[in-house]
């Protein structure tokens, strides 16, 4: 079958749309680390909207710090790929343009770092997922021990990790009289602008003081808050979408209708015009990143681990079940009362759009998708909000089963005795630790909570808290995933 190329795509079926503007002239002013579906539904969606209302140098290079797939499927395309939305009437398809190129990482680091520090690339943005950052998620400090930290030390010109290659082209730009540019995080990280900065300029200061100091005068580091529900496309989803474009694609990405962008207005060499399309320009982010992080996030976490192990295998089918529904709605009672609103946002409308998002039955969102990478994830997701909770002597006990769901799914096995496919930079210690203790709630649940990097050294010391997540351990192991949510609403 004929590929979706610039050559194929005055052919497509009418209907669908594609790039307005004149995309043989589009150059590149983006580097974006990381060119997974996430950024490809969203960020590059967004930029597609604002060349449409602007157009400028605003193409989008996208690099994958790991495999050479996303290149592979993409470079026959010229870069175009459809996105189909999946709204629960049918969905709606257009071809998005503002990615013109992608460079694989392991294979030429150098040319990656010569691209981000020409002086074209004025914004390089990342969706490298939590563990990209290689720091630790409790407290957001850069681990100087992390294998691609180490190589990248020693190997500051052919750097492997996010930050190691975002230093290297600084460092180029400072040699070369060119400012920073600006480094925009998009991925799920409380203050991730603030984060990102203090880890670039660490990694900067083991090398050269100088660099870090002007790195830390001169360099943008926004914050953001990113949302759009975007599943793993399938072979299924590519059959469909060849059925609707009439030629192949080989990389669409399925997402939800619903996005939301809050930026913070702070770029150091200009941005497109995002904020004509959609995203909120805001100077305060933290709000929204509360209410998203909190809210979705920690309501997908806890329904992830508590519908996998009740058998269910999707998100829509597991906020379907009436039983993990009202645990939900108990969840975000917890939640709510610490997360800040942002201004003209009621915040159980704001959870009961959640529900219906949740619950479309369009998108097939796998929760072993969601349960990855859970040691990452559970600080920023619930962890936080637990703390808060605490302190205020206000009830946990939904948040604690979130947490218990979790330490049940990371044994490894489920309730019927088959193998859980646990997928988490942490799943050695996992193992480690669920072997030792077995299924006696209360050793599983100390030995878990003994991991610093995720609880930190205060959640072990809080006995309202260990006592809480043991005994919702406990339910899960006598009684079952469904019949401890159960118990909770009695
Ligand atoms: C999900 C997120 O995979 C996950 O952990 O919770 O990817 C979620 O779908 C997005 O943050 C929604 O914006």
């Amino acid at each position: 079958m004929t590929r979706l190329s610039l050559q194929t795509l005055g052919g497509l079926p009418k209907t669908i749309r594609r790039p307005s503007y004149e995309r043989a002239g589009l150059k590149p002013g983006i580097v974006h680390l990381g060119l997974g579906a996430f950024a490809r539904a969203h960020l590059c969606e967004y930029t597609d909207d604002a060349l449409e209302h602007a157009f400028g140098a605003w193409g989008i290079i996208g690099a994958s710090l790991q495999r050479p797939d996303q290149r592979d499927r993409l470079k026959p395309q010229d870069g175009l790929y459809s996105f189909l939305k999946r709204a629960p009437d049918g969905p709606e398809m257009r071809i998005i343009g503002s990615v013109l190129d992608v460079l694989v990482a392991p294979e030429n680091p150098a040319a990656l770092v010569t691209r981000l520090a020409a002086a074209q690339t004025r914004i390089v943005s990342l969706t490298v997922t939590e563990k990209g950052y290689c720091h630790d998620p409790a407290t957001g400090r850069l681990r100087q021990d992390h294998p691609d930290i180490l190589h990248d030390l020693e190997h500051p010109d052919a750097p492997r990790s996010a930050v190691g290659l975002i230093v290297a082209a600084l460092k180029l730009r400072k040699a070369e009289g060119l400012a920073p540019f600006t480094a925009l995080s998009c991925d799920n990280l409380p203050h991730n602008g603030k984060v990102l900065r203090g880890l670039v300029r660490d990694f900067a200061a083991l090398q050269d003081d100088t660099l870090a100091a002007w790195i830390e005068a001169n360099g943008a580091f926004p914050a953001t808050m990113v949302d759009r529900i975007v599943p793993a496309t399938t072979d299924a989803d590519i059959a469909e979408v060849a059925g609707l474009l009439g030629v192949e694609d080989a990389a669409p990405v399925i997402g939800e209708p619903f996005r939301q962008w809050a930026v913070e207005d702070r770029f150091a060499l200009g941005r497109p015009a995002w904020d004509e399309v959609g995203a909120q320009m805001v100077s305060e982010v933290a709000p929204f990143e509360f209410m998203k992080l909190r809210m979705l996030n920690g309501a997908h976490s806890s329904l992830a681990y508590l519908g996998y192990l009740s058998g269910h295998e999707t998100v829509a089918e597991a906020s379907g079940d009436p039983v993990l529904a009202r645990f939900l709605q108990g969840l975000w009672n917890e939640i709510i009362p610490t997360v800040p609103a942002p201004q003209g946002v009621d915040l159980s409308d704001y959870a009961g759009a959640l529900l219906t998002r949740f619950r479309n039955p369009a998108i097939r969102h796998r929760t072993w998708q969601i349960a990855m990478d859970g040691s990452q994830k559970l600080p920023q997701r619930l962890l936080g909000t637990i703390r808060e909770r605490l302190k205020a002597g206000a009830p946990i006990d939904h948040l604690a089963l979130g947490v218990a769901a979790w330490m049940r799914y990371v044994t490894g096995t489920d309730e019927t005795g088959a193998v859980i496919d646990v997928r988490d930079p942490l799943a050695g210690e996992f193992a480690r630790i669920a072997t030792q203790a077995g299924r006696n709630a209360q050793a599983l649940s100390s030995g878990l909570l003994g991991i610093e990097a995720i609880f930190g050294s205060d959640l072990p010391r809080e006995t309202a808290f260990t006592q809480a997540v043991a005994r919702q351990l406990d339910g899960l192991f006598s009684k079952g995933a469904k019949a401890t949510a159960a118990a909770l609403a009695a």
